[in-house]
């Protein structure tokens, strides 16, 4: 299929291929194994300029859009889900400060993320709050000149390594969803630790850690919008960041169909290759269907989200839908065709599978994608 790339997005993808292939396949089952956090992968993609794609020019990034971002994170998903959920993750906590961030916010913290001085992590999730986003109990006040943050997120991906933190908390919590105000936190502020390392199925490169605020203070002017916005700020950030999530199920999918295709060309039985047998062919066919039918459904969105259209809400749940709950079939089938084998730490696909059951889960359960889709079509202008 052609998707009719220009040469700066073939440029892109191939860079991203690149890296994916000399740099993160050779270390992912080691990565896996260790529950390692994968710097030095973080430090290719960096000198490599692939943190700046979606910053704007006027702040150090290279201005391209979330076609290119989506590329990046099909690629490097091909060969590890938690490398690129570590970077697809920095994208989801850039997301508060670049649709919503004052010109100043924007000078001091969008050039070095450009850069990969600093990687960003988003905290909205809390223990009593996952689908329930409007439920979180962390606390905002405003004393003088500073806001005061108590309270503590949990499963926060790329928590204890990022140096800036997007968190929402609640400034008025008779207000419910309208009470939450969305703040940044650095790193190293007093009162800002880190708690909990989980230990996860899978995507176990990437960190997932408890973010705990006790009486921490940071400068007014660390307030995103403006208060009473915070859910806002989270919804629309979310919208912006689960096609990504859709083009990391697009990449797990690829990388575990071309592991299962060169597989059935080379596994003998009864006399012939397997994919010389009908089941298997129609399995494969099934897996390219649905690659091909994710790929073509992701980048027309992504070129919809582009062309700055306003309400993505719908577009972007349906993406994720689609091609994390394909993603899942194809990694399940992927073992499937490989029999023994696929189930075997030898081969890459069972760390594939692992590894795609969080796309159903994070960002959004896939069920609450459902409801989202739902409330759109119940809009009476759609
Ligand atoms: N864009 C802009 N505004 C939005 C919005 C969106 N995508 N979604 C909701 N809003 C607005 C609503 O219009 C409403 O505004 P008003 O109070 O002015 O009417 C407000 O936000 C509250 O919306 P709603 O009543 O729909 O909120 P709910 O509490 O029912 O929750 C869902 C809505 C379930 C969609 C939300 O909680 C959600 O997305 N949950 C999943 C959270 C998630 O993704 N967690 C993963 C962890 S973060 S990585």
């Amino acid at each position: 299929m052609d998707y009719f790339l220009s040469e700066e997005q073939i440029m892109t993808r191939d860079i991203a291929r690149q890296i994916a292939e000399e740099k993160v396949a050779p270390v992912r089952r080691e990565l896996d194994e260790k529950e390692e956090f994968p710097w030095e992968i973080m430090k290719a993609l960096a000198q490599s300029d692939l943190f700046s794609i979606f910053i704007p020019e006027e702040y150090g990034g290279l201005g391209k859009g979330t076609l290119e971002l989506c590329i990046v994170i099909e690629e490097l998903s091909k060969a590890c889900l938690g490398v690129s959920t570590t970077y697809a993750a920095n994208a989801l906590g850039t997301y508060p400060i670049l649709l919503f961030g004052t010109d100043e916010q924007k000078k001091k913290y969008l050039p070095d993320i450009a850069a990969g001085k600093r990687l960003v992590a988003f905290g909205l999730t809390e223990a009593n709050a996952g689908s329930d986003a409007a439920g979180i109990q962390t606390t905002a006040k405003l004393e003088g000149n500073e806001y005061v943050l108590n309270g503590t997120k949990q499963w926060i991906t790329n928590g204890g390594e990022a140096e800036v933190y997007t968190i929402i908390a609640m400034t008025d919590k008779n207000k419910g969803a309208r009470g939450a105000s969305a703040f940044i936190v650095e790193k190293g502020t007093p009162g800002f630790t880190f708690g909990k390392k989980e230990e996860k199925m899978g995507i176990r490169a990437s960190s997932t850690r408890e973010l705990v605020f006790e009486g921490c203070r940071i400068p007014k002017e660390n307030i995103i919008a403006k208060e009473g916005m915070g859910f806002i700020v989270a919804m629309k950030t979310l919208d912006s960041s689960r096609i990504g999530v859709g083009a990391q199920g697009l990449g797990v999918a690829q990388g575990a169909f071309d592991e299962a295709l060169k597989f059935s060309k080379q596994r003998v039985q009864f006399g012939h290759p397997i994919i010389s047998f009908q089941a298997v062919q129609h399995m494969l066919a099934d897996m390219a269907i649905e690659i091909e039918a994710a790929r073509a459904l992701i980048y027309s969105v992504a070129r919809y989200i582009d062309s700055r259209a306003k309400d993505i809400t719908r577009e972007s749940a349906i993406t994720k839908v689609f091609a994390t709950d394909m993603a899942m079939r194809v990694t399940t089938n992927a073992v499937q065709v490989m029999g023994g084998s696929g189930y075997m730490k030898e081969y890459p696909v069972e760390k594939m599978m692992r590894d795609a059951k969080i796309l159903q889960i994070y960002e959004g359960t896939n069920q609450i994608q459902r409801n989202v889709i739902g409330q759109a079509l119940t809009k009476k202008h759609r």
